[in-house]
């Protein structure tokens, strides 16, 4: 099955007892048994809930996996990654990363012994040259959050290879329709489903995703252990919103290269970051693992204040002054204030991430009317 029928079809069979199409919300907390023990698969709804079944055969299949392990949020899929590690255990990350994971492996983890290391990945010999004896997890989120950096999976699934270090990638910008982190030699792949996998806006979620018995049979015992997991209301949000994957990602692809290339051309504007621009540093990497560049663009000011980030940031009206990403509609975002605060001022301001950078996630309106708005916002 190729991808586009995969995303409609994968896991996917009609209601066996109505023939409903669409996979039915079992919205129930328990489920009886015949005799104590003997059940249909299904005993409590923290443990198995057939909506849940289906999205998590679903996503698992789009990313060429075998096991899919979903949740409340992303934050909850994350946090049940780090609960493989042991005190002592390092985490390498990389430095330009969404603020809450930054904030979880720091804040929470840091104070149970697991030490996190964020660094540039840009290049994997800086990525060899970070690990130590302790060092159990590689974290990287490709294309990066904000900065929108390309980190070349295929050659960090070299360095960890046969070792008993583990490979993760948040896949959440990129999607499996873009990008299969497990073909380049991942061995989990976290999203926040909240974002391009349910598409509309509507819903907070997170999945894991591994080829991995071992891993898997860690995980599952995990989702249940700790219990962080997905309504089935949400399930059937996430699972409707996939339906569109595919198609909505040709378009989000679209209108960001469009939207990348009018910034470029503005005199307000500094830098544009978009690994599709030639000038990208690692643009022949994100063009051998991606389909297409994504749909987020990011942007920096020549008057690098936050009060002329403000400008822009309250003087659109069609792109909507929000955190999150992903949806059918445009957002506008300030990384410093909103999704990044979390990380020290020192820190975001080395990767990039300054008072002027404005972060768009671009959705499938008419690209006309996006570049209009940007403009509008940014003669002002
Ligand atoms: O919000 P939640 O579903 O818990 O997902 C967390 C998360 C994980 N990974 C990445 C790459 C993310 O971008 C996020 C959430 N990000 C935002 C809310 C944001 O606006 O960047």
């Amino acid at each position: 099955m190729k991808f586009g029928t995969k995303v409609i079809h994968a896991g996917i069979k009609p209601d066996e007892s109505t023939g409903a199409i669409m996979t039915p919300i079992f919205q129930t907390s328990t489920y009886v048994q015949s005799a104590p023990g003997e059940h249909k698969g299904y005993e409590y709804a923290r443990t198995q809930n057939p909506t849940r079944t289906v999205l998590e055969k679903n996503v698992a299949e789009l990313e060429n996996g075998k096991y899919g392990i979903s949740f409340g949020s992303g934050m909850a899929a994350t946090d049940t990654i780090a609960k493989l590690l042991k005190p002592g255990d390092e985490i390498i990350a990389s430095n330009d990363i969404y603020g809450g994971t930054y904030r979880l492996f720091r804040e929470v983890y840091g104070p149970y012994g697991i030490k996190s290391k964020f660094i540039d990945m840009e290049n994997v010999a800086d990525v060899k040259s970070a690990i130590t004896e302790n060092t159990k997890m590689i974290w990287v989120e490709t294309p990066t959050n904000p900065m929108l950096n390309i980190v070349d999976l295929a050659a960090v699934g070299e360095l960890t290879k046969g070792t008993d270090m583990i490979f993760c990638v948040d896949n959440t910008f990129a999607t499996p329709y873009l990008q299969r982190p497990l073909d380049l030699g991942a061995d989990l792949i976290i999203h926040s489903a909240t974002k391009y996998l349910s598409g509309h806006s509507d819903v907070v979620s997170g999945i894991i995703v591994c080829k991995d018995d071992e891993l898997g049979e860690q995980l599952y015992f995990l989702q249940n252990a700790a219990g962080a997991v997905p309504g089935p209301q949400d399930c059937f949000l996430v699972l409707r919103g996939i339906k569109t994957l595919a198609i909505r990602m040709d378009r989000h692809g679209e209108n960001a290269e469009a939207v990348a290339k009018f910034l470029i051309t503005h005199d307000k504007v500094d830098e544009v970051f978009w690994p599709g621009f030639e000038s990208h540093p690692n643009h022949e990497i994100a063009k051998s693992q991606m389909l297409n560049f994504g749909g987020m663009v990011s942007f920096n000011l020549k008057e690098d204040t936050l009060e002329a980030a403000k400008k822009i940031l309250t003087g659109t009206s069609l792109f909507a002054l929000a955190e999150s990403l992903g949806g059918v509609e445009s957002l506008i975002g300030h990384p410093a204030t909103m999704t990044h605060a979390s990380i020290p001022q020192e820190d975001r301001i080395k990767t990039g991430c300054v008072d002027s950078l404005i972060r768009l996630s671009i959705g499938i309106e008419d690209e006309e009317d996006l570049i209009a708005d940007l403009k509008k916002a940014l003669d002002a």
